[in-house]
């Protein structure tokens, strides 16, 4: 079924649909403090439940969700989980891709990234040569993002052939970070991995972040208010948990968010 078909058909029960694009909106947005984005897997949470999932995180204040996770995904999958999304709320869907095949065209838009840390140049650029023509096709506003994975990396680390970053070497996050934004990339992502037992050490955010102009973004590991206030005081721009909402912890999500905003309440 078409978007505007579909849409038309479910206009008088789902919220209102977020109006792209997505860039210019997130970019204005971080420019008034931090935002959260929650990370839903729509192989361990799939159709219906994922709108179930986002409708939580949103009454709880996130902004923005992501639908992805390191393996099993089809593009059939990421399409019912990213309608059953928009017909419970209002927020931007973005595709957090785990590779060509996750595709869909009921998403806002899809972080075109490149895991600049990877050993296999399939991660860094070919998969995106391979795809690029299709996110066209599908109308998907793609988003430029340089992904970079610290130690221990879990899954993504290990799926994505990544080289993490050292948790010691603030400076060469720095670096990389850096590289990132000269290369283009209209963001940046600092990535501990899924389900990591601590988040990215302040000091290497607070070094990228210290040396970029574009937004920068850090996730993995985030499970307690303490994690969420010291890497935004460290200059996180977008928090990004997952975990804590798949295992059913809006106990942990609350507070996380309430840092964040209030972050955000004394940026303004
Ligand atoms: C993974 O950074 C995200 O890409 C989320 O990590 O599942 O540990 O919250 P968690």
């Amino acid at each position: 079924m078409s978007r505007e078909s579909s849409s038309t058909t479910v206009a008088r029960t789902r919220a209102a649909r977020f109006q792209g694009p997505f860039l210019p909106w997130l970019l204005e947005k971080v420019k008034e403090g931090p935002v959260h984005f929650t990370l839903i897997d729509p192989d361990k949470t799939p159709g219906a439940k994922a709108g179930e999932a986002a409708a939580r995180a949103e009454e709880l204040g996130t902004d923005v969700l992501l639908l992805g996770g390191s393996t099993g995904i089809t593009s059939e999958r990421m399409g019912e989980a990213a309608r059953s999304v928009h017909d419970r709320t209002s927020l931007p869907v973005v595709i957090f891709p785990q590779g060509p095949d996750s595709l869909t065209d009921e998403a806002d838009a899809l972080l075109f990234m490149s895991l600049l840390n990877s050993r296999d140049l399939r991660m860094v650029v070919r998969a995106q040569a391979a795809t690029s023509l299709h996110v066209k096709a599908l109308g998907l506003e793609p988003v430029p993002m340089g992904y970079l994975v610290v130690a221990p990396g879990m899954k993504v680390g290990e799926v994505g052939s990544a080289d993490c970053l050292s948790r010691e070497d603030p400076k060469g996050a720095a670096a990389w970070a850096l590289a990132a934004e000269y290369l283009g990339m209209k963001l940046v992502y600092l990535e501990a991995g899924s389900g990591a037992p601590s988040p990215v050490p302040a000091s290497l955010v607070r070094a990228a972040r210290d040396v970029l102009s574009v937004p920068l973004i850090v996730g993995g590991g985030i499970r307690n208010a303490e994690h969420a206030r010291t890497l935004l005081k460290a200059g996180a721009q977008v928090l990004v948990t997952g975990t804590i909402l798949e295992e059913g912890g809006e106990g942990a999500l609350g507070p996380i968010l309430h840092e964040v905003k209030s972050a955000r309440a004394r940026a303004t």
